[in-house]
């Protein structure tokens, strides 16, 4: 080591150390930078956030909270997670906000674990209408621990039918009813959730795990002011640390609090922590704005290239990061189109579709979403392009090569992790 301290990552180092590991980093930023993601989840963080994540804070054990934690020598990371609390609480207008859940189906199981006890009743969309795992699928611990009632889409608009969600509170009567969705390409309607909450007496909970960097950046509206409680993951449209966070009213902090430390973890990451902190830092400058409205009016391209190829939009279209695509017309299942696309450079997930008759490893669909292309500079012009190159990709496999090539002029313009973004 020279005169510098050493602060964070030092790839060079962990070169000679170990050069097996380094390789794998090498090979996979060689990947992301190969070929376009569309993955809706995923995005690339900035170097910032990677520098809090590889620093010595990953060292620190700090169960509990700042203040109150049960180890000694908690003062310093103390401060990073004041700061990741304070602004999340800014960014948001939100009166509570708990950064330690590892990530986000870890802090839906504390949010019930705040809200229900074994047994309980809760309202919660179907994972394949586009919810999520912790919404009470049977191979998930929410549909193993609660009664669950789910709740879908129309057959006809591929909407969430609010009046279904209704009958289906007035007649389970829920204690809890949970919002979001993981492959919805459309905007919530969180006023007429709380509407139907209130009716019921039921507690309200939006996982938007998907939408929040959207709603950091006033692309769409929040749920904030709706929710009793807010779950979400600080490494998707957010763009921080692969992580969890939780936003709640005031009245239900303290329980909230307990849910995640000592009830359903013990000591937090705290180089994590630090890293949320920056997230919420970016996320509050007027470039992050800019950026949010960007993913959503490049969604809306890439759709409708998508759309003009014969490749049909559940829904009809997108208000949001992502669009879920009906492979049908096309005669060509979900994890073949995922092949296909793989194949010529561009990487997205299969997902099952509204009444899918596929099973889910199969499915009749693919999503496809603009956080990562977005943050490396793509316009709505390029993902027209990139709807382009999806359809040639799925429907002519033959021209993979020259897929390939177009794709990769494409990243020579638009490279993840050449700048400090
Ligand atoms: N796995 C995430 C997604 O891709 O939507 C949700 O947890």
């Amino acid at each position: 080591m020279g005169e510098q301290p050493y602060y964070g990552p030092d790839f060079n180092l962990l070169q000679r150390q170990d050069p097996e590991v380094a390789q794998v980093l090498l090979d996979e930023l060689d990947r992301v930078r190969g070929g376009l993601q569309l993955i809706a989840s995923e995005n690339f963080t900035s170097p910032a956030v990677l520098a809090a994540l590889g620093s010595t804070l990953t060292n620190k054990y700090a169960e509990g909270y700042p203040g109150r934690r049960y180890y000694g020598g908690c003062e310093v990371v103390d401060r990073a997670e004041r700061l990741a609390i304070d602004r999340a609480r800014r960014l948001f207008g939100a009166e509570h906000a708990n950064v330690q859940p590892h990530a986000g189906a870890t802090a839906n199981l504390a949010a019930y674990a705040a809200l229900l006890q074994p047994g309980d009743t809760m309202l919660a969309m179907a994972l394949p209408h586009g919810g999520h795992l912790t919404h009470g699928s049977k191979v998930n611990f929410s549909g193993r621990w609660f009664d669950v009632v789910s709740y879908g889409v129309r057959r006809d608009t591929e909407l969430i039918d609010y009046d279904e969600v209704r009958e289906l509170a007035l007649r389970h009567q829920p204690k809890l009813i949970v919002c979001g969705a993981t492959a919805y390409p459309r905007l919530i309607d969180f006023a007429a959730f709380r509407g139907i909450a209130d009716e019921v007496g039921a507690w309200l909970l939006a996982d938007v795990a998907h939408t929040i960097g959207l709603m950091a950046g006033g692309a769409i509206p929040s749920a904030v002011p709706y929710a009793d409680v807010v779950t979400f993951t600080t490494h998707k449209a957010l763009r921080g640390p692969r992580g969890g966070g939780i936003l709640c009213t005031a009245e239900l902090a303290a329980k909230i609090d307990r849910a995640v430390f000592p009830f359903i973890q013990g000591g937090p990451l705290m180089h994590a922590v630090a890293a949320k902190a920056v997230a919420f830092g970016e996320a509050s400058r007027p470039e992050f704005r800019d950026y949010a409205h960007k993913v959503v009016a490049n969604a809306q391209a890439l759709c409708e290239a998508l759309a003009v190829e014969g490749m049909r939009p559940v829904s009809g279209g997108t208000e949001t990061h992502l669009a879920l695509i009906d492979l049908r017309p096309l005669e060509v299942t979900g994890a073949e189109a995922e092949r296909r696309c793989a194949d010529a450079g561009i990487t997205l997930n299969r997902n099952a579709i509204p009444y899918d008759p596929e099973p889910p490893a199969i499915t009749s669909g693919v999503r496809v979403g603009t956080p990562c292309v977005t943050t490396q500079g793509m316009g709505p012009q390029e993902l027209k392009e990139v709807g382009t190159l999806v359809a040639q990709a799925v429907r002519y496999p033959d021209t993979v090569v020259e897929i390939r090539e177009r794709v990769k002029a494409l990243l020579a313009i638009h490279q993840p992790y050449l700048s400090e973004y």
